[in-house]
């Protein structure tokens, strides 16, 4: 019975001396080394080699080494094989600052101020203060929660949308399609922490930027397919959304002269909003490993009917 780790071969071998310290017992690959592929139980992954079942034809458990899936084809997977997607607290800290530091950013107007300094121009713009600023963030799952309490200090009027209703203290809740109306609304700066689903797919379009109080700031940090990128230009161009954070883009990385390279209202980072820190995601691994053998549900589960 072995474990097979497939993604940045750099992370794999510090998941190798961890293992080694930890479960001595479970032998351990880094891909494309896999031993004897038919002893393969357990693939760690961040895309599965295209034939899955084929490579390892006693596979059990398909683990994400990301707190994403949609980078699996969820319908090429055979039912009696689980998907387990990352639930780790380094990945959920690291968003957790993330998202901070973009909101405050956004808050702070340092998307403006940043093309003021390229012009040489001392110019203040007025500070609001943080309570006349409502954030709201979409999707409140582990990530999504996680941001909205790292927030909760600073004051904002905090809200956040979800497919099923949730009490979170300090944040107004909302559900469904019937509420989103109302929760964006509220949003002088949207975060977007949505799985990317056929649902929630280019959710971030003109007619969600019209609900949005004029002058509102974007954070995408779910992934690029949730953004129609065009609607974000003509957003910006006409003022109705003043600056975007993007830490995800479609395609990663984007193509040379690609216009958000150098937009002067989008601040872009390379999809490192948050990682996967190998002590803590082998701990949650082992733990899980723990759970399948004990017949237990693992923490983190895919429902492949809803995609997340
Ligand atoms: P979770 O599965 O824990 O949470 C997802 C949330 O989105 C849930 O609240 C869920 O609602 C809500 N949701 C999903 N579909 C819909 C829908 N159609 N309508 C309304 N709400 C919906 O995921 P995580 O918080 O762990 O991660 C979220 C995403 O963040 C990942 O899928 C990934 O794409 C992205 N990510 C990005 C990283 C980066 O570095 N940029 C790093 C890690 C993750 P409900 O609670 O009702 O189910
Ligand atoms: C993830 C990511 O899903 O890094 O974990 O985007």
């Amino acid at each position: 019975m072995s474990l097979v780790y497939k993604a940045d071969p750099a992370r794999g071998a510090e998941w190798a001396a961890l293992l080694a310290a930890k479960r001595p017992d479970l032998p351990f690959h880094v891909w494309p080394d896999t031993g004897d592929a038919a002893a393969v139980r357990f693939l760690a992954a961040w895309v599965p080699p295209a034939d899955l079942m084929g490579t390892f034809p006693n596979l059990e458990v398909l683990f994400s080494v990301g707190a994403g899936v949609d980078q699996f084809d969820l319908s090429a997977l055979p039912p009696q094989v689980p998907l387990v997607r990352m639930v780790e607290p380094g990945i959920i800290d690291a968003m957790a600052e993330y998202a901070t530091m973009s909101v405050l950013a956004l808050h702070r107007d340092l998307p403006a101020y940043l093309v003021q300094q390229r012009e040489e121009r001392w110019k203040q713009i007025r500070v609001r203060t943080a309570a006349s600023r409502g954030v709201g963030v979409l999707g409140l799952g582990e990530l999504g929660q996680a941001v909205l309490a790292r927030l909760a200090p600073f004051g904002f009027r905090l809200s956040g949308w979800s497919r099923s209703r949730k009490a979170i203290p300090g944040v107004a809740c909302h559900a469904g399609a019937a509420e989103l109306p109302a929760f964006l609304a509220g949003c002088d700066i949207l975060v977007c922490l949505l799985p990317l689903t056929a649902e929630t797919r280019g959710f971030l379009h003109a007619g969600l930027f019209a609900q949005l109080p004029p002058g509102a700031g974007l954070v995408n940090v779910g992934r690029g397919g949730h953004l129609v990128q065009q609607d974000l230009l003509a957003a910006l161009d006409s003022g109705r959304l003043s600056a975007a954070v993007l830490d995800v883009a479609e395609p990663e990385p984007l193509p040379a002269g690609h216009p958000f390279w150098r937009h002067p209202r989008i601040l872009l980072t390379p999809h490192i909003a948050s990682q996967t820190q190998p002590e803590t995601a082998v701990e949650a691994l082992l733990a899980n490993l723990d759970r399948h053998a004990r017949g237990e549900r693992m923490l983190g589960l895919v429902d492949r009917a809803r995609g997340y």
